[in-house]
C-alpha cells in the first residue's frame, strides 16, 4: 500500500507517517513534506521519482501528473482499470493526506496580490477530489485532527466504506470551502464586496437536536471559525431556536461596546434591555420591561456573571444565559436547575462576528444583501427638526433606542427611559400598531413611559404616532424621516414640545 503525503500544515505529520510505515505503507511525499519526513529518519520516496517528472515552475506544478492522478483514481476492481494500469507502469496511490496553501492566513497576513496568487492551491485540491472521488479504493485525509483515527482504523481493519465515505464528505466540504474563500476574497477586491460566494459553504458546527420544530433536522455551520472558537456549552445543548434568539440577544447586547449592556430576548426579538452601572442591575432593569414574556427567555450578557448575578437570575425560569463569560461560582448557582442552559464565548466582553453579508432563504433560492450596521454616529449626527433639544440623558436613552429599533423586527416601535427599555413593539404590519400595542403593554407592566425617548426603525407615516406618544408623556423621538408627512409629524412634536430628530438612515429587518 502505498500514501501520498503532501501538507502545507505539518503538524502531526511526522507520527502520522511514521503510524503508517508502521503499519508497512510506503510513502511519497512533495519537496516540502519530504524533508520534514527524511529529516524525522522517516523512508519516503520523493514525488519526482514517482511523476518522472521534476518539480517545476517553482512548485506550480508538482503532483499534477497522470502517474499521480492515475494512481489514485483507477478503479481497484475494474479489470480494465487494472490492466491499463500495468499497461502504462501506474502503480496505486491507496492514500491521500493534503492539507492545502495558507489562503487564509496569506490574505489575513499581506495586500500582495503575487503572494495571494502563489497561495491559491492547485496540485492540492486537484489530489483532494481524485481521491475523494474514488474513495471506494482511497483513504482522502485532509484534518490533522484525524491522523489518530485514520490509524486507529487502518490497524484494526475498521477502515469500512462508510469510513472512508465519511472522508470523502470532509475533503468535498473541505475543497468547497476553499474555492469559495478565494472567490469571495476576490469579489471583496475586485467587486467592492458584493458576492454570495460566501454563502455557498459552511463548515457543520454541530448537530441540533431538531430544527425549529421536533419534526426537522437542523444544525448549526459557520462560515469561518467564529463559533468554533467562541462558542462554548458550559451546560445544555443549543437547539436550532436557542442559536437563533442567541443571535437576536447577542446583536443588541455587543452594540454598545463595552457598556454593562443586558438584552432578554424571546422568539428573536427584545423583550428587554437595559444599560446601569452594573450588569446586575441591567438584568434586574431589562427584566421589569416585560417579566412575563422573559419567563423561558434567552438573556445576552455583556461581561462576566458573578454569583450576585446568578442568584438574581435563577429566581425565574430562563431559557438560556449567553454570556461573555462566568465566574465558576456562578455555574454553580445554576446547578439545580435542570432546563436552563449557559453558553459563554470565553472572553471579557461579548463578540461579533461582523458577518459583511446578509442573506435569507426564499423559497427557491435566496436574496442576498451587504450586511445592515447601525453606526454610532447615526444619532450623533441625527438632524434636530423640533424646536426643543434633548437632554443628555434623553440623547443616551434616544441612542438605546434607535440601536434596538435598528435591531427588532419591523414594524417597531421602542421606548427608553434611564438607559432601560420600558416598552417595545415589534413585528406589527401597522407603525401605529406597533406604537400603541408597545404603550398598552407597559400600562399592563406597571411601567411609567412619561419622559421616556422613543425610535422608530422607519418613518412615521402619520402624525399619529407621535400624538400618541405625547399622550403617554414620550419627550424625544428618534426616526428616519423621509415621509412626505414630515412636516405633519414635525409639526405635532412641536405642539407637544417633544424633540424631535430624522437620521435619514432606515434599519428596516423583516
Ligand atoms: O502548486 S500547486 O498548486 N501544484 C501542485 O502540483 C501541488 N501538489 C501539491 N500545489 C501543490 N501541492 C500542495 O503543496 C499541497 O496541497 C500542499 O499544501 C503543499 C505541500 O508542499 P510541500 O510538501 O512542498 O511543503
Amino acid at each position: 500500500m502505498r500514501a501520498l503525503l503532501s501538507v502545507s500544515d505539518k503538524s502531526g505529520i511526522v507520527e502520522f507517517a511514521r503510524g503508517l510505515e508502521k503499519l508497512g505503507w510506503e510513502i511519497i511525499s512533495t519537496g516540502g513534506t519530504y524533508k520534514a519526513l527524511s529529516t524525522a529518519g522517516i523512508n519516503v520516496i520523493e514525488i519526482d521519482e514517482v511523476t518522472k517528472f521534476p518539480e517545476c515552475f517553482e512548485g506550480r506544478v508538482k503532483t499534477l501528473n497522470p502517474y499521480v492522478h492515475g494512481g489514485i483514481l483507477h478503479k481497484r476492481g475494474d479489470k480494465a482499470h487494472v490492466e491499463q494500469a500495468k499497461e502504462l507502469g501506474v502503480e496505486g496511490i491507496d492514500l491521500v493526506c493534503v492539507n492545502l496553501y495558507p489562503f487564509k492566513e496569506t490574505i489575513e497576513r499581506t495586500d500582495d496580490f503575487d503572494e495571494i496568487i502563489e497561495n491559491i492551491d492547485i496540485g492540492g485540491p486537484t489530489m483532494v477530489r481524485s481521491a475523494a472521488k474514488n474513495f471506494n479504493d482511497v483513504l482522502i485525509v485532509t484534518d490533522v485532527n484525524d491522523y489518530e483515527e485514520v490509524l486507529g482504523a487502518l490497524e484494526n481493519g475498521r477502515d469500512s466504506l462508510e469510513f472512508r465515505r465519511g472522508l470523502m464528505i470532509k475533503a468535498f466540504e473541505h475543497t468547497a470551502a476553499y474555492d469559495s474563500m478565494i472567490a469571495n476574497y476576490m469579489n471583496g477586491r475586485f467587486n467592492n464586496g458584493f458576492g454570495a460566494y460566501q454563502f455557498i459553504t459552511g463548515k457543520k458546527v454541530f448537530q441540533t437536536r431538531y430544527g425549529e420544530n421536533p419534526h426537522q433536522d437542523g444544525a448549526l455551520y459557520e462560515f469561518g471559525s467564529f463559533f468554533s472558537e467562541n462558542f462554548r456549552q458550559i451546560k445544555g445543548e443549543a437547539s436550532f431556536n436557542n442559536l437563533t434568539d442567541v443571535n437576536g440577544a447577542l446583536k443588541i447586547a455587543a452594540s454598545f461596546g463595552d457598556e454593562p449592556a443586558v438584552c432578554i430576548v424571546k422568539h428573536g426579538n427584545p423583550c428587554g434591555f437595559a444599560i446601569k452601572s452594573t450588569l446586575t442591575e441591567s438584568y434586574v432593569e431589562a427584566l421589569k420591561c416585560d417579566p412575563v414574556s422573559a419567563f423561558g427567555g434567552v438573556v445576552a450578557v455583556n461581561g462576566i456573571v458573578t454569583k450576585e448575578m446568578a442568584e438574581k437570575m435563577n429566581e425565574i425560569f430562563l431559557e438560556v444565559i449567553i454570556a461573555a463569560d462566568f465566574e465558576e461560582d456562578a455555574v454553580a448557582v445554576f446547578e439545580k436547575k435542570k432546563r436552563i442552559k449557559l453558553f459563554s464565548q470565553g472572553n471579557a466582553k461579548l463578540l461579533m462576528s461582523h458577518d459583511s453579508h446578509d442573506f435569507k432563504h426564499i423559497d427557491g433560492g435566496f436574496v442576498y444583501q451587504n450586511s445592515d450596521c447601525i453606526c454610532d454616529n447615526e444619532v450623533h449626527n441625527a438632524q434636530k427638526k423640533s424646536k426643543r433639544s434633548a437632554s443628555e440623558q434623553e440623547m443616551k436613552d434616544l441612542e438605546i433606542a434607535w440601536k434596538v429599533a435598528g435591531l427588532t423586527k419591523s414594524n417597531c416601535v421602542v421606548y427608553v427611559k434611564d438607559s432601560a427599555m420600558v416598552a417595545v413593539g415589534m413585528g406589527m404590519t401597522s407603525r401605529v400598531d406597533a406604537a400603541q400595542c408597545a404603550l398598552k403593554k407597559a400600562k399592563e407592566m406597571g411601567l411609567d413611559v412619561s419622559g421616556a425617548a422613543m425610535a422608530s426603525e422607519a418613518f412615521f407615516p402619520f402624525r399619529d404616532s407621535i400624538d400618541a406618544a405625547a399622550e403617554a408623556g414620550v419627550k424625544a423621538i428618534i426616526e428616519p424621516g423621509g415621509s412626505i408627512r414630515d412636516d405633519e409629524v414635525i409639526e405635532a412634536a412641536n405642539e407637544h414640545g417633544i424633540s424631535l430628530y430624522f437620521t435619514t438612515v432606515r434599519h428596516f429587518l423583516h
